[in-house]
């Protein structure tokens, strides 16, 4: 299952599947702080990537909520992986919404400095981190809208979801917030 929309010169392409498998130049792992890539999306790219992306990870000591970090992709399709660090979900006066915002700017940021054409992102927070998928998935999705304008080599940039109910929520939000 398959989404295509156009934002600022950009596609973005809502998919359904495993974020492991795709070859855009970067994925982005729901990581914490530490990179201890133990459960969820993580656990799975950690797997596939192999030894030496456990070894780089161990490398860097800790990355603030709301921000990233890059290592290579060891095994993966992908060269690299920007390990964004998403908001654990307090029920939404922590700034949840600022901090998840501030992750996608940041991965995109990190992937635009690196002259990379193409990301993909997993469903950030979603997952063991418990933020709502639909505030999660208008926040995601406004965040790329207004940040897209600014970037000037990514070209590509799909969203990953791995059910089939996380897909046709994003989907719903794209089509009202981009169409
Ligand atoms: N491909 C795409 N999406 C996936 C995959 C996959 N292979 N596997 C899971 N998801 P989560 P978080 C989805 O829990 O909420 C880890 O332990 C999943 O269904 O991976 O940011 C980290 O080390 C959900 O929609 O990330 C942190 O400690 C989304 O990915 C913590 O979990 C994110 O779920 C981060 O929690």
């Amino acid at each position: 299952m398959e989404y295509k929309v156009y934002v600022n010169n950009i596609t973005l392409l809502l998919k359904q599947g495993d974020i492991t498998k795709e070859t855009t130049d970067a994925i982005v792992n729901a990581a914490n702080e530490q990179l201890y890539h133990l459960g969820g999306v993580a656990a799975a790219i950690a797997q596939a990537a192999g030894e030496q992306f456990w070894i780089e990870s161990n490398t860097i000591k800790h990355v603030p909520t709301g921000s990233s970090a890059v290592t290579t992709g060891g095994n993966l399709p992908a060269k690299y992986v920007i390990h964004g660090v998403g908001p654990i979900w307090k029920g939404g006066n922590e700034k949840e919404e600022e901090l998840l915002t501030s992750v996608i700017q940041d991965c995109l940021i990190k992937a635009d400095t690196l002259q990379l054409i193409s990301i993909a992102f997993p469903a950030i927070s979603t997952g063991i981190y418990g933020y709502p998928l639909d505030l999660a998935a208008k926040t995601i999705i406004n965040t790329i809208k207004q940040y897209t304008i600014k970037l000037q080599h990514i070209k590509h940039i799909h969203l990953v979801l791995f059910s089939t109910k996380d897909f046709n929520e994003f989907v719903s939000n794209a089509k009202s917030l981009l169409e």
